[in-house]
């Protein structure tokens, strides 16, 4: 028998896409090692880029990017240079809009501040094909599993005074939380032990434990760190060292038991496929928003798999949820409370683990406080 034709009409047609920079003020003004060793200021706000797309069929995509510091209106520049190009375009496309949109702008490369601008485009336009398919993102792509181990960061800065830190981790177990992860770096190395002592002694020995150095050591200083902290049974060490020394981050994944996290900062695929050559770390820590969204997610994600590396993304939990769900390997996902004022819905903690949500897509929608906190915006087509 005759296989039927494809529902009428498959191809749809992008009619409509908005930008948006939302500024996201910050309760506290943060700092890590990079601010105490004055590399740094301390961060009062996130600037995002949302994009909202629409197509004639009557679906629609959220997605976004962000960035720290600076480098948020020059994201909201370059999507708003290129995004025109999209209307009319099939959403379903999206490698093919993503190499559209990559020569578009291809003079100022292919990595960092242009991919993160089209990444944010890329999220959405992932978001609007599994609400398509009527599926949460994760089960779109294949899930693995329909809850990931999530650990907390937010709670566990620098600037944070110790009895407030184990108080915050205290606060995230009781809420379903499963790992804390604490800021070390500081520039006297007997801060870092007495707060690491603290916290090992306030949460125990079962409870997963993460410390995060920010890129503050040298391999020598590293190397010391590294020893020093073993015996606090560590769930892994993150950034020891400058994020692209990959051979110093390869020595201390060879010596030390601990294992090394690195990733976050890398701007693009072709960064960390340098990673996993040099075999650098024992968990790699892709951001999708910085190395060019679900697209560039995947196929970092594949190579990272072959090469037998554990996963835990790094911020952006609303996206590296679905695609931690979705690795083969279980890893971690990174809870940070920040984000919690600009969407509607929260994601939900339980017995160390964070719940992929049942919702299409991404599963999340945007507050009148993130609109009220748009700075700027750029409309393209039309809205059906
Ligand atoms: C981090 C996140 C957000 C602000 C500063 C630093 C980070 C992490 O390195 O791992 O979450
Ligand atoms: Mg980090």
């Amino acid at each position: 028998m005759a296989i039927a034709p494809a529902a009428p009409n498959p191809v749809d047609r992008i009619a409509w896409v908005k930008l948006s920079s939302v500024v996201l003020p910050l309760k506290t003004a943060i700092s890590d090692a990079k601010v105490f060793t004055g590399r740094q200021k301390p961060m009062t706000e996130v600037v995002f880029l949302f994009v909202e797309v629409a197509t004639e069929g009557g679906y629609e995509g959220l997605g976004f990017g962000y960035s720290k510091r600076a480098g948020g209106p020059g994201q909201y520049a370059h999507a708003v240079e290129i995004v025109d190009s999209l209307i009319g375009e099939d959403p379903n496309d999206i490698p093919r809009l993503v190499t559209k949109l990559t020569w578009a702008g291809a003079s100022v490369g292919r990595s960092g501040l242009s991919t993160q601008a089209i990444a944010a485009i890329d999220v959405a336009l992932w978001d609007l094909k599994a609400k398509r398919a009527g599926l949460p993102l994760a089960k779109l792509i294949g899930a693995h599993r329909d809850s990931v181990p999530c650990y907390n960061t937010s709670g566990g800065f620098l600037h944070t005074p110790v009895e407030e830190m184990l108080d915050n981790a205290s606060a995230s177990i009781a809420g379903g939380i499963g790992g804390i992860k604490i800021k070390v770096g500081h520039p006297d190395r007997k801060v870092d032990l007495s707060r690491l002592d603290a916290i090992r002694s306030h949460i125990g020995d079962d409870v997963p434990l993460m410390v995060d150095a920010n890129q503050q050591w040298d391999r020598a200083t590293a190397m010391r760190m590294g020893r020093a902290f073993e015996p606090y049974g560590l769930t892994w060490i993150e950034e020891p060292l400058d994020a692209y020394d990959h051979v110093g981050h390869a020595q201390l994944a060879t010596a030390l038991d601990t294992p090394i996290a690195t990733g976050e900062m890398l701007a693009s695929v072709a960064e960390h496929v340098e990673l996993i050559k040099h075999g650098s770390c024992d968990i790699i820590q892709p951001d999708a928003p910085r190395i060019g969204g679900i697209t560039g997610f995947l196929t970092l994600a594949t190579l990272a798999d072959q090469a037998h590396l554990d996963l835990a993304p790094h911020f952006a939990m609303e996206i590296h949820l679905h695609l931690a769900a979705a690795y083969p390997r279980e890893g971690w996902v990174e809870h940070f409370d920040w984000l919690a004022p600009l969407f509607h819905e929260e994601l939900e903690t339980a017995d160390g683990r964070m719940l992929v949500p049942d919702r299409p897509g991404l599963g999340i929608t945007l507050t009148d406080q993130a609109r009220a906190w748009t700075v700027a915006s750029h409309e393209t087509g039309t809205r059906p």
